[in-house]
């Protein structure tokens, strides 16, 4: 019986991500072509069985799916410039970090071409490329997403968010959102725990401990910011103020920036005002979403 073909991909860009992603392909059993601006990066991985392409439109015609983790997406769009002859029939997949509107120009750049373009989103990090902690978000034509899953799955958990390229990115940008509200609240944490003598590392086990509980909570935040409904509340914007305006004082006293939660006070605050200080933490949504 005939030996099945390897399945093939090209990996357009040698960086970090790039780098890890090459691995991930290449341990999976993919004919795996690479292709960088530097070409000195591409050592490791030819000598791991890594096909090296000596020019971007070589690397591009060595198989329908092009994955390109490149800087951003001017990076993308130039690398893939003296390529877009050839590009037509075949899958751009941009991983490079970059707004909504760039990821719609990309797409409309590469459909002009006759390419699809799907727009990923790495939730991940070098060193957790193809682990179960690594989760991609995707969006633009799903048939692509359906014809490169099994691809792109080497990489990362994929979750298609949509036929709009743009959404992807704003899928990332929510997700990196709730993490920055939380490290920089520990952060701010930090700084006015070392004014009594405590240290961060003292404090990260119990904060980590905390934000195991939020983090299970969020499903019933979802829940009830999605019905808009917020009675029954274990936890009321009432019993939460306090806490915050205490949060504030002593920061302030103790000459720590309190600037981080002053917006959320504000809005705890509001939501009272209007008559809702027993409603559920989750109410505060009504004050943020856009109707
Ligand atoms: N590293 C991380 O932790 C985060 C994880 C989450 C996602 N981000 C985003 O991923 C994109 C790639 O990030 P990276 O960390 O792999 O980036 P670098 O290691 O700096 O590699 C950059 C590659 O881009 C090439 N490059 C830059 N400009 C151009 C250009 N004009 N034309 C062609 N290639 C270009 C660069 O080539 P070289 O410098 O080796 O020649 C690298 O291959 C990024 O969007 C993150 O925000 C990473």
């Amino acid at each position: 019986m005939a030996e099945r073909a390897a399945p093939r991909v090209t990996i357009l860009g040698l960086g970090r991500m790039g780098t890890a992603i090459a691995h991930a392909f290449l341990d999976a059993g993919y004919r795996t072509t690479v292709w960088n601006r530097t070409a000195a990066k591409a050592g490791v991985l030819t000598a791991e069985g890594a096909v090296y392409a000596d020019d971007v439109t070589a690397a591009v015609e060595a198989g329908p799916l092009l994955i390109v983790p490149l800087l951003d997406p001017g990076a993308v769009r130039q690398a893939l410039e003296p390529a877009a002859p050839c590009l037509a029939g075949r899958t751009v997949v941009g991983l490079a970090n970059g707004t909504p509107q760039q990821a719609r120009d990309l797409a409309a750049w590469a459909a002009g071409h006759g390419a699809d373009y799907l727009d990923g989103a790495m939730m991940a990090l070098p060193h957790t490329v193809a682990t179960p902690e690594a989760f991609f978000f995707y969006s633009g034509p799903e048939r692509a997403y359906a014809e490169h899953r099994t691809a792109l799955e080497v990489m990362a958990t994929g979750h298609f968010v949509g036929a709009d390229p743009a959404a992807a990115e704003v899928h990332s940008l929510a997700v990196l959102g709730t993490g920055y509200a939380a490290l920089t609240g520990f952060l701010h944490a930090a700084a006015l725990l070392e004014t009594f003598g405590t240290d961060p590392e003292t404090l990260a086990p119990a904060a980590a401990a905390w934000l195991r509980g939020m983090a299970a909570f969020l499903p019933e935040l979802a829940r009830e910011a999605g019905a808009g409904r917020y009675g029954d509340a274990a936890s009321t914007i009432d019993l939460n103020r306090p806490a915050v305006d205490a949060l504030i004082a002593v920061s302030g006293e103790r000459g720590v920036d309190p600037a981080l939660h002053r917006p959320l006070k504000e809005l705890l605050d509001r939501r009272s005002a209007d008559g809702h200080g027993d409603d559920s933490f989750a109410a505060v949504y009504e004050l943020l979403r856009v109707r």
